[in-house]
């Protein structure tokens, strides 16, 4: 993964990265957004398509067959994926990580918490994992607590362990910022949450893409994860949640497909995951997925977390010696995935992003949904620039010069 050869190889599986933007060759730094889509992803989704669209779970039929039997692999390429027991069924197709998050405020928070309990979050959060909270909080009375964040927006062990308490019954945190890259200290936070029988929640967006995923490693109670940022398709993603709870839990949807038996006046469930999974699932997105995820796997989930802490090393010297950009978050690499957060002195991150648009460089810009993080750092907005595993130290270079003709241009 390291070599060239390997980056060039990867490359090539990636037909986007053939394209051009605005005449210019495209640098692709808006994973963070969403991921670049390999060959195998779209022939996985074509295939379904073309070949045996019908529903699950509900045909007799050879092609209904061939499509129950794709999906339940999926999800059994899932369970390989994040290190989950298959015996278990503790993973449930969802739309994404905002959903997943919504399925346990809904079917966990606003069932199980009340006027006494709180919810720990940090001012880092995707808005995904406080405005959930924040209803959760208002509809059962239970309150709102935040790890306090230092000034360059990360956590310390006498701030977790102050905010972390006895009336603490859930712990929900990003396990890598957005906006940062941010790595938050997941071990102290478990143990404290363990140390007075919280659950943790870890929001896995951006983590569950870029690190090898182990949830008998991360040991937490619930993770959430999205398709596309793996590059897989938009539109499907899951919640990995231990089976007690699964079984504990009332289901979020309704419907079709997550019943046992329905009389005119009471229904009753079926078994986990389908509990959960009310209606006709996403069943092309489940199986692109997985492709995509299988995909990751053949690469190495441990080559990919390891070239992209070597192009971090390489965007940190790179951007130190610009003296005009201000880089928001932990002032070291080791504690920070592939994302870059800066401004550059006097000029408004959306001029900097529209500059780059022109030198094919594809970044994002704004606040991208962490409000009360840009308020931590007095700010609106960011450029930010977010690796993946076809990124090259090339491409690096060729944006830090974008930078340089730009801010000669603006300043
Ligand atoms: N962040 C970004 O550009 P969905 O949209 O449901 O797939 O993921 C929501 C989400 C939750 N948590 C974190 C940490 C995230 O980064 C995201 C998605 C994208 O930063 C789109 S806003």
């Amino acid at each position: 993964m390291t070599s060239s050869t390997d980056i060039i190889g990867i490359r090539s599986d990636f037909p986007a990265l053939n394209g051009t933007m605005r005449g210019k060759d495209l640098v692709y730094f808006d994973n963070g957004a969403t991921s670049l889509k390999p060959q195998i992803v779209m022939d996985a989704l074509d295939g379904y398509y073309r070949e045996y669209s019908a529903n699950i779970h509900r045909g007799v039929y050879e092609m209904s067959e061939r499509a129950t039997a794709a999906f339940d692999r999926a999800r059994e390429t899932m369970y390989r994926f994040l290190g989950v027991d298959p015996e278990k069924g503790e993973v449930i197709f969802t739309r994404g990580t905002t959903e997943s998050i919504n399925l346990v405020a809904y079917a966990w928070g606003m069932n199980v918490l009340g006027p006494e309990d709180e919810i720990v979050l940090t001012a880092m959060e995707h808005h995904s994992n406080i405005v959930p909270w924040q209803q959760v909080a208002r509809r059962t009375g239970a309150s709102l607590r935040f790890i306090p964040l230092t000034e360059e927006g990360t956590l310390e062990e006498d701030g977790i362990t102050a905010t972390i308490g006895p009336r603490t019954r859930l712990v929900a945190i990003t396990g890598m910022s957005n906006v940062t890259g941010y790595v938050p200290p997941l071990k102290t936070i478990r143990r404290e949450a363990r140390r007075h029988g919280a659950l943790v929640l870890l929001d896995g967006a951006q983590y569950v893409s870029h690190h090898p995923v182990d949830v008998q490693d991360l040991d937490c109670d619930f993770l959430a994860f999205s398709g596309h940022k793996l590059c897989g398709p938009t539109g499907i993603g899951g919640l990995y949640a231990r089976r007690t709870l699964l079984e504990q839990m009332e289901p979020f949807h309704f419907g079709g497909d997550m019943i046992r038996e329905v009389h005119l006046r009471e229904s009753t469930w079926a078994n986990v995951p389908e509990k959960f999974e009310a209606g006709t699932p996403n069943i092309a997105g489940a199986i692109g997925m997985a492709a995509a995820a299988e995909y990751l796997m053949n690469v190495g989930m441990e080559s990919i977390a390891r070239h992209e802490r070597e192009l971090n090393a390489y965007m940190y010297d790179a951007l130190s010696t610009l003296d005009y950009v201000t880089l928001y978050g932990p002032v070291s690499d080791s504690e920070r995935g592939g994302i870059f957060s800066m401004n550059l002195e006097g000029v408004h991150a959306h001029d900097v992003g529209s500059l780059l648009d022109q030198q094919g460089v594809a970044v994002r810009t704004g606040f991208h949904c962490a409000q009360p993080l840009m308020a931590h750092f007095g700010i609106t907005g960011t450029v930010r620039a977010s690796f993946y595993l076809y990124n090259t130290p090339d491409e690096i270079d060729l944006f830090v010069r974008a930078l340089e003709r730009l801010y000669g241009i603006l300043r």
